[in-house]
């Protein structure tokens, strides 16, 4: 008998810490030695001229999710995962949305439910949270981050699921009581909704005018809100998909005041803008997303922020609808613009495309790049002690990517259920070519190696925020507001 189930030899390991030379060796489900001249093993994957990198974590996807208007996204738990698989990732977070009256124990059995039977890499969830009751914020909220559901998402704009300042200090409160991390749609609704009727009043109904509609200012007074009022109580927050400089310099600068805010941006807003909507018919239905996309000059300074640190979390937002009735055309066959259902796809190429042309173009360190696909996620979203990492004991989620691989996006090609991709034409170079998840080959010879629900719902700790100490606003400071504990 061998002392290793798996080993992989000759390649080059990044973790977010360090860059090396060394070979990797499992058992079982973990990873249990790393260096050189290790012991045999059942298996050995020569991995000589390619990079050993952590399974990807997808932190940010809808995936056989109801909108808020009803729409089912194209993939289910299967395909979702199956393309995210592809896309080098070993880990999805995708969400399990509540919508009004519904509590939030049916709406996690809804989801693993869906989940458990189909996915084939481990998973999590975040609760969507659009109906905080005194039952969700001091019963069920703190059940389900027992469970290690920890972390939830609210949303300042859309009607049916927008939580108004003052539900959004009694989510803060709780997060904060409980050590969870409340993610956040930072858009101002009122300017989206003033806007979307200027435009549709007069004439200007068209999908690219949708770019109009979410001013970049919407944005920015968002964030700035959403920091004010979690500043106050001091809770964790992580503002998602944020697409202007002005809203990541205000992230950049709550951060350097200690403020405990984190920030997510996304593929659409480094490598697409809006000026590709402007296509015949409804075609820039396809780009339509929210917050939308920018002009070219934003895309460089979106990169810029990855660059710096202000965002330390890259996700897909992938939020398939398909080009018909199905998807983004559910509304008739030429909705205005407001009637388009909001996303893109992009889950088996978000890390293709920052390997592509942040890594092999020199923008970001390999290091940088296993941050961003799932050291910085498994940190932040309490999964550290199991994935995220090229470290003894953790979890074995392991993506070997070739450098040498050169491809050009084409829709047909992925595993998703789209009937599009917002990247087609795109060339990439380096592809991840093997994927293994807790010790098993998943992805190999650009087959799936494995079955319908061979993933786990993985679940996670509480958030640890040792490193933003923060503070509270006096006025909630015993030691400062006359003594009044308001026992948060
Ligand atoms: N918000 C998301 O996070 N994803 C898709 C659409 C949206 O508004
Ligand atoms: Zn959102
Ligand atoms: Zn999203």
């Amino acid at each position: 008998m061998n002392e290793f189930e798996l080993k992989i030899t000759g390649g080059t390991i990044a973790t977010s810490a360090e860059t090396f030379q060394a070979d990797v060796a499992v058992r079982g489900t973990q990873i249990v030695a790393i260096g050189n001249d290790l012991g045999d093993a059942d298996r050995v994957i020569d991995a000589s001229g390619k990079y050993v990198l952590p399974g990807g974590i997808e932190a940010h996807c809808h995936i056989e999710q109801e909108s808020s208007s009803g729409i089912m996204t194209a993939d289910d738990y299967y395909s979702g995962s199956v393309s995210a698989a592809f896309g080098g990732n070993t880990c999805i977070v995708p969400f399990a949305a509540q919508h009004r009256g519904q509590t939030l124990k049916d709406v996690l059995e809804t989801y693993h439910d869906r989940a458990s039977s189909k996915s084939v890499v481990d998973y999590s969830f975040h609760l969507i949270v659009s109906d905080p009751t005194e039952d969700v914020l001091h019963k069920e909220l703190p059940k389900a981050i027992e469970d290690g559901i920890t972390s939830f998402k609210i949303y300042m704009t859309y009607d049916r699921l927008i939580v108004d300042d003052e539900q959004m200090l009694d989510i803060f409160a709780v997060a904060k009581r409980h050590g969870a991390l409340t993610m956040i749609h930072a858009e101002n609704n009122a300017m989206i909704k003033w806007m979307s009727g200027k435009l549709v009043e007069t004439g200007h109904d068209a999908p690219k005018y949708h770019a109009l509609s979410h001013p970049r200012t919407a944005e920015s007074e968002a964030i700035n809100r959403a920091i004010a009022l979690a500043g106050f109580v001091d809770a964790p927050i992580l503002i998602v998909h944020v697409s202007t400089e002005a809203g990541a310099r205000i992230i950049a600068e709550a951060r350097y005041d200690g403020r405990k805010v984190f920030g997510e941006t996304c593929p659409q807003y480094m490598f697409l803008n809006a000026e590709q909507m402007d296509l015949p018919g409804m075609h820039g239905a396809k780009l339509c997303c929210s917050p939308p996309l920018r002009d070219r000059a934003s895309q460089e300074e979106i990169w810029r922020c990855l660059q710096n640190g202000t965002f330390q979390v890259y996700s897909s937002d992938h939020a398939p609808y398909r080009f018909d009735e199905t998807g983004k055309l559910n509304a008739g066959p030429t909705p205005a613009f407001p009637k388009i259902a909001n996303g893109l796809p992009g889950i088996e190429l978000r890390l293709p495309l920052l390997f592509s042309e942040g890594f092999m173009k020199g923008r970001i360190t390999l290091s940088h790049f296993a941050a961003l696909a799932a050291g910085n996620v498994a940190a932040i979203y309490g999964m550290d002690h199991r994935k995220g990492s090229i470290t003894l004991g953790r979890d074995a989620d392991i993506a070997i990517w070739d450098p040498d691989v050169q491809r050009v996006v084409n829709a047909e090609d992925l595993h998703d259920n789209m009937d599009y991709t917002p990247y087609e034409g795109m060339k990439i170079t380096g592809w991840p070519t093997t994927v293994i998840q807790r010790g098993q080959v998943i992805i190999e010879d650009n087959e799936l190696q494995v079955g319908r629900g061979a993933g786990e719902f993985v679940p996670r700790h509480t958030i640890d925020l040792t490193a933003m100490p923060g503070r509270v606003a006096p006025e909630l400071d015993p030691a400062r507001n006359f003594g009044v504990d308001l026992d948060l």
